[in-house]
């Protein structure tokens, strides 16, 4: 079906225009700058004009390229539990936030690689978005090696490797160096969770021990040194591997400094952060809810933040995805999803010991509105910068560009209506997300979604979800994607 979005403010990362979208079989297949009242038809060059086609007045509007989010979990096992949302719920609550491409990751939990892709395809296919999604390397032999070039037939193209979780997750520094050399060979990319496992590993026995329990042991036991000397232990075997790598989640300052050094010295090292290491502190699990702040890394200083948002708005961090991996805060308690009641084991199971309240927040709705208006409404991006963290650089560095994250001809037509103007206190009442509770209850957002198109589908009109599990399509990723 034919479909044309008429007179919208176009964002991208370089400019911001008023034009006409011409979407045709799920494409943009044109964009028409000149005076808004007429379209080019792109077969005859001859003019034609709505009714023609469906159209949709946009005047007044921004118009975004569906944001990316590059980090989410969905559908995740965690100790005696699994995160709330899955790869339903989670993608219609990434679709009413605006962002309807997402990136999960692929748990290492079968014995090859090719298995484990296999089971997690099983569990996402039912995704209402569009989604990929990276491979936790978390073991390493030869085998293994010779194994992750194959990746790339099944379209992924991006690695996770962790220095933390010892005896779990945690790649030794030589293997690491080994999957950074496996990765610059066959143009992939290697993305690091920095943290120091051994150090956290005498730190919580120590806490435990002495009879400390709380919340706030979490961040106190997984010290903001750990994550600094980590990243520029990778950068450092990323340097001589002569291969790329991106940190995900950064949470402290000095990873922002690491960062910083490493771009200067023409390293090929990109870093992401979320929205929640931008705006919570450690006193935030202090609090008697403080378990809803738990995750990994955790929350640090306001002074970790105030690098961070620097970090972001000049240029030394590429993408805001968000690490969404929501838990309930009381899973005892149902809450009312889809005309069923569902409670889920949450962050109850840890009330009497820090170690056992599961990792993880919320976030992958929250994501676009609540960096519009700290971010943009406050001056401190620009709505072009917003489009290039939010969408257009998670879709180049993970090979997605540009069918994701461009307003272009031939791109996808993923498309958001964005009301600038428009005002709502948040929260967890207004939310999609599968929880029972939101981060940012309370604060006065302005700018949110008007209307979200997927492949040129209208899935979310105002309030109104009208999107459907299994129409989300995966997206192979191509290897040697840029370096930004
Ligand atoms: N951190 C979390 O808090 N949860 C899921 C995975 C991660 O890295
Ligand atoms: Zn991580
Ligand atoms: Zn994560």
């Amino acid at each position: 079906m034919t479909m044309l979005i008429r007179g919208g403010t176009l964002v991208s990362t370089d400019r911001t225009f008023i034009a006409d979208i011409l979407i045709d079989g799920g494409k943009i297949i044109a964009i028409d700058e000149s005076d808004g009242s007429e379209i080019r038809n792109p077969d005859t060059g001859r003019r034609r004009t709505p009714p023609e086609v469906e159209t949709i007045d946009a005047s007044g509007k921004l118009i975004f390229p569906g944001g990316v989010d590059p980090h989410v979990h969905l559908d995740l096992p965690m100790f005696d539990t699994v995160s709330s949302d899955d790869h339903y719920s989670g993608t219609k609550a990434a679709a009413f936030g605006g962002t309807t491409t997402v990136l999960d990751f692929v748990s290492f939990d079968h014995p090859t690689l090719g298995e484990s892709v296999e089971a997690w395809h099983q569990k996402a296919e039912k995704a209402a978005v569009d989604y990929s999604a990276h491979m936790n390397l978390t073991r390493f032999n030869e085998k293994i090696a010779a194994e992750i070039p194959y990746l790339l037939e099944m379209g992924i193209s991006t690695l996770k490797v962790f220095t933390a979780y010892n005896g779990r997750l945690r790649l030794e520094d030589g293997n690491i160096f080994k999957a950074l050399r496996v990765a610059r060979e066959n143009g992939m990319l290697v993305m690091l969770h920095a943290e120091n496992g051994d150090v956290i590993d005498i730190l919580v026995a120590e806490a435990l021990a002495a009879g400390h329990t709380s919340p706030e042991w979490h961040a106190k036991t997984r010290p903001a040194w750990g994550a600094v000397e980590s990243a520029l232990r990778a950068f450092a075997l990323a340097a001589t591997a002569d291969a790329p790598l991106y940190l995900v989640h950064m949470n402290t300052a000095g990873e922002v400094d690491m960062l910083k050094y490493g771009r200067e010295r023409g390293l090929k090292v990109m870093g992401e952060t979320c929205p929640q290491y931008l705006f919570f502190t450690e006193d935030d699990l202090r609090r008697p809810d403080g378990a809803k702040w738990i995750c990994s890394p955790p929350m640090r200083s306001a002074a970790d933040n105030a690098r961070l948002s620097e970090g972001v708005a000049d240029g030394t961090i590429q993408t805001i995805g968000t690490d969404h991996c929501p838990f309930f805060q009381d899973g005892t308690q149902p809450i009312l999803y889809e005309g069923k009641m569902i409670a889920i084991p949450g962050k109850e199971l840890g009330k009497d010991d820090f170690t056992k309240i599961p990792n993880g927040l919320p976030g992958v709705e929250d994501r676009l509105p609540v960096l519009w208006t700290s971010g943009v409404g406050s001056g401190k991006l620009t709505a072009n910068q917003f489009v290039a963290l939010t969408s257009t650089n998670p879709a180049r560095i993970f090979g997605l560009y540009p069918r994701k994250g461009a307003l272009l001809p031939g791109s996808d037509a993923d498309i958001v209506i964005w009301d600038p103007h428009r005002k709502a206190r948040h929260g967890v009442a207004q939310s999609h997300q599968r929880t029972d509770y939101n981060l940012y209850e309370g604060w006065e957002l302005c700018g949110m979604p008007e209307k979200v198109f997927l492949r040129g589908q209208l899935i979310v009109d105002g309030d109104k979800w009208l999107g459907k599990a299994g129409m989300g399509e995966f997206l192979p990723r191509m290897p040697g994607a840029p370096v930004l």
